[in-house]
């Protein structure tokens, strides 16, 4: 039976814009206040997923989440209708109402962390949606994307999902962005790499900005997937990698099947994490790029976002190819070092170079901008929805971003009870097109 990786977007959604919101993060904190422009943000990332898809990938999509959030909104105690419980809050708080109206649902990275079948102890393939507790505008988002995760992936023989991780952030969880898998061919057992920054029980002196994902959330979402104690590691993010901005792991690392492409200061122990990766993956032949600070700088990493891009197997090609930010080739070091990586006779052989830069300027690269899984033919045709793309997909998305979206978006925008109808209006036509149902509370 085929295998392959699909990679499901995250649609950037109408009220992308930069607030500022995320401690720890260089590029969200550098641009807040700028004027955003959602309707390019979106096209930019369905223009990456068409990139995807013309190289032959299987390219889903994600939709973006309800905002602002008339849930968290209620939560807070507002009542009344939406545009009265938008008024009042805006009053009451703007930086509350930009918490609740973030469009940080386009990272889906961090929507969840997804154990494919051939590596769970009973065969299905495991969800967990990430509860992204270190960041309120983020931790509101796990009850949409649980729904949205259970109607393409039904519950069943196949696919099983489990809750968002309860403890608030001592079981701060990132879902994907924190976590690799190594295999050999998709369809194989793998080994997972959890990537953590913290100690749930334990202060992080050594951390200036917030570790997000705790050990024990790691290990939760192993053993309620069923993964084999032998074939799951665990490591600690190097915390100088965090304190330059390194948010996530998956700003300094990325892995695909035998390969694993990171940066020197990504972990503490580089040679030992290597060695306990080789063990567990014998009989397979992996293949390190690690590189070194003296070419790359941590600082350089952080900011062209080399590692955030998107290690691929291009179904035909020989050798793996990187769909990078267009940053990368901004800066001599980066550039210089996927020349060397072309060029060289190792496992990356193509680099792509894509336009992602409204969702760059708020931290999020080409592969925080999808999660990955490994599904079978059989899988695939257990898919719900219509959230695949293809050509008539693609062409009816890129006319519904058009149709819906501003081109402009500040924070002081937040507040517009127009900005709010607009954005559900284009969402509620999307659940149409992607064959959603009702997904979001205001369709409830
Ligand atoms: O959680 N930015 C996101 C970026 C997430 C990137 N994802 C991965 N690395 N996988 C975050 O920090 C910024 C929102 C704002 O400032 O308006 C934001 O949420």
């Amino acid at each position: 039976m085929a295998w392959r990786e699909v990679n499901f977007d995250g649609i950037v959604g109408p009220t992308h814009n930069y607030a500022g919101l995320s401690y720890g993060n260089v590029a969200s904190a550098s641009n807040k206040g700028h004027i955003a422009n959602p309707r390019e943000g979106a096209l930019q990332g369905l223009e990456k997923a068409t990139h995807l898809m013309g190289l032959g990938m299987t390219q889903g999509v994600l939709p973006p989440h309800d905002r602002p959030s008339l849930r968290a909104l209620r939560a807070h105690g507002f009542t009344g209708s939406d545009a009265a419980m938008l008024a009042k809050a805006w009053e009451a708080s703007p930086a509350l109402v930009a918490n609740v109206t973030s469009s940080a649902t386009m990272w889906t990275a961090n929507a969840a962390t997804i154990s494919p079948s051939a590596d769970t102890a009973d065969g299905r393939t495991h969800f967990t949606p990430a509860n992204l507790a270190a960041m309120y505008h983020r931790s509101i988002e796990w009850p949409v994307t649980a729904r949205v995760l259970k109607t393409i992936f039904p519950e069943g023989d196949r696919f099983a999902h489990h809750e968002a991780l309860e403890g608030g952030t001592h079981m701060g969880d990132e879902g994907a962005a924190n976590h690799n898998r190594f295999c050999a061919d998709y369809g194989d057992a793998g080994v997972a790499l959890f990537v953590y920054g913290r100690g749930a029980f334990e202060k992080a002196d050594d951390l200036v900005y917030p570790g997000r994902q705790t050990l024990e959330a790691s290990r939760a979402v192993a053993r309620q997937h069923g993964l084999k104690p032998a074939k799951a590691l665990f490591v600690r993010q190097n915390p100088a990698a965090i304190n330059a901005g390194a948010f996530h792991n998956d700003v300094v690392a990325v892995a695909n099947q035998n390969v694993f492409f990171y940066h020197e200061d990504a972990f503490l122990h580089p040679d030992q994490l290597e060695r306990d990766i080789k063990d567990t993956m014998a009989g397979v032949d992996m293949r390190f790029i690690r590189v070194p600070r003296a070419r790359v700088p941590l600082a350089d990493a952080v900011k062209t976002y080399l590692f955030n891009s998107q290690l691929v197997s291009v179904p035909g090609r020989e050798g793996m190819t990187l769909i990078l930010p267009g940053e990368v080739a901004e800066v001599a070091s980066t550039k210089a070092c996927v020349e060397d990586l072309v060029e060289s006779a190792g496992p990356i052989t193509h680099a792509d170079y894509l336009d992602v830069r409204q969702s760059m300027r708020n931290g999020g690269g080409p592969a925080c901008l999808r999660l990955r899984i490994a599904l079978s033919d059989d899988d695939m045709a257990a898919l719900g929805a219509r959230t695949v793309l293809d050509e008539g997909l693609i062409a009816t998305l890129q006319a519904w971003v058009q149709k819906h979206y501003r081109d402009r978006v500040m924070p002081e925008d937040l507040g517009d009870p127009a900005l709010m109808v607009e954005g559900f209006t284009a969402l509620d036509e999307l659940t149409r097109i992607l064959q959603l149902g009702s997904i979001y509370d205001f369709q409830q």
